[in-house]
């Protein structure tokens, strides 16, 4: 079980260490679910059930009860087949079928995020999905004990895509209570439409001609559709998901419906204000007149990322383009609007260049980033671990998709992180998961793995 230790980002010198230590020690990885499906998340509920819920981005949220038994009757089903997904409500508009794309290439169903009081006050959970035409949908759903009520289906935030890739896709409640989500560029190659470093929708390329950068009339036709929502691509976004804004109010608001008149609810939530933290960034008249809901910007596509449940540290796995690949972190209690460097900046480095400094100013360079070798592509964001294992605390598990190769970082010195290569469960891991425990689990294809104590370290064996 000893691991290669990787030249991955910093903290490659291991001076100072009296013997090799390897993070993975006292740990194994155990297969703990299959015959799932393109599962790319793995979530609790947060409400003492215990329950597992595997994400599959066919449309589709398995369940696992407390002793780890896969139930048979889904949790949620979007799929065409089921019938299930109607119509959802729309601020201020009569309730609209959006459709389901289906799992391709990177659209479909691809987070799932159950709201900080489900099970005490409340039984609600947010998806992230690609809706029939490709553009992104989040909405909210109320649980119905292990199933879920379609009919109470409601629009939190429609946003046109460019592209069918690079659609970002993770969602989740940080410890101030507001709903993060993370947008990717709208994707091609490049982010030929300059999305990541876009803060205002005056700065997006309209119909200029820029190929596949304009507004699609298929997305604003429908529901009054926003085409300024084309300015949250690339970008981490956080949203009040317990307030409306009215007409009157929606000023700097990109991600709201058109139209309607001044007392009309145009979007079913609101922009933080301090809840004893910082207001969004970018809220209110702005020099930018920048759009309210971005939270950070210069992100390709962070199509995985946590928080801290310890410390509340925002971390994301960015997907690089062809040479690097990075996880960006940033502290709890940070004020937000960091420039992530996408698409000048690719990890560290000139984008493309894979070597040479990047020197954006402002921008905020990666804690941990590796190359594109040995068939590594596509960095899947994990978790901090801090499951009962003391001797594992803190521990950052992540993975390369391409690869399936697990790695196991550590900050061993203020800001100074060091990576090692684990173990490889194979079948292109997607992403993770916690359990109520803070046990990190393993989506890998049509299976599951947790990270947990080795029965023969706990013996005294090692
Ligand atoms: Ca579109
Ligand atoms: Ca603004
Ligand atoms: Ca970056």
């Amino acid at each position: 079980m000893r691991g290669v230790i990787l030249g991955l980002g910093l903290g490659l010198a291991w001076t100072g260490w009296a013997e090799a230590q390897t993070f993975g020690d006292g740990m194994e990885l155990v297969e703990v679910q299959t015959g799932l499906s393109g599962v790319l998340a793995v979530r609790n509920a947060g409400d003492g059930s215990n329950r597992l819920f595997f994400v599959q981005q066919g449309g589709v949220v398995r369940w696992a009860d407390a002793n780890g038994t896969l139930q048979p009757t889904p949790f949620f089903d979007i799929t065409s087949s089921s019938g299930n997904l109607g119509t959802c409500a729309v601020a201020g508009l009569t309730a609209t079928s959006f459709g389901f794309s289906g799992a391709s290439g990177e659209r479909g169903l691809l987070g799932l995020a159950f709201h900080p009081d489900f099970g005490v006050g409340n039984q609600y959970f947010f998806v992230h999905f690609s809706d029939s035409r490709g553009d992104t949908l989040i909405a909210r759903f109320t649980a119905n004990g292990n199933s879920t009520n379609y009919a109470s289906c409601r629009v939190v935030l429609r946003i046109d895509q460019d592209f069918s890739n690079h659609n970002g896709g993770d969602l989740a409640f940080g410890p101030d209570g507001y709903l993060y989500i993370g947008m990717g560029d709208g994707g091609s190659g490049g982010d030929p439409c300059n999305r990541g470093q876009t803060l205002s929708p005056s700065q997006l390329p309209g119909n200029d001609g820029t190929s596949g950068c304009a507004a699609d009339s298929n997305f604003t036709s429908l529901a009054s559709g926003n085409p300024d929502s084309r300015a949250l691509l690339g970008k981490m976004l956080r949203l009040d998901i317990e307030a409306e804004t009215t007409a009157a109010n929606a000023t700097g608001l990109c991600g709201k419906r058109t139209g309607g008149t001044g007392g009309d609810v145009v979007a079913f939530y609101a922009i933080p204000n301090p809840k004893g933290g910082p207001a969004n960034p970018f809220a209110g008249a702005d020099p930018q007149s920048a759009c309210d809901e971005t939270w950070d910007y210069g992100l390709r596509n962070p199509w995985r990322f946590s928080f801290d449940r310890s410390t509340g540290d925002l971390i994301i796995g960015d997907v690089g383009q062809g040479t690097t690949e990075e996880v960006d972190l940033e502290p709890a209690g940070n004020a937000g609007g960091r420039n992530y460097g996408w698409r000048v900046c690719e990890g560290p480095y000139v984008s493309g260049s894979g070597s040479t400094p990047c020197g954006l100013t402002g921008a905020v360079a990666p804690i941990l980033w590796y190359a594109h070798s040995a068939g590594r592509c596509s960095i899947t964001g994990g978790y901090r671990y801090r499951g009962p294992a003391t001797f594992f605390q803190g521990t950052y598990v992540y993975s390369d998709y391409c690869t399936s190769e697990l790695f196991l970082a550590r900050e061993t010195a203020p800001g100074v992180w060091a990576s090692q290569l684990w173990e490889n469960p194979g079948g292109g891991v997607a992403g993770f998961g916690e359990d109520e425990g803070g046990r990190v689990y393993v989506a890998a294809g049509s299976s599951v793995h947790r990270i947990q104590e080795s029965i023969l370290f706990a013996d005294g064996f090692e």
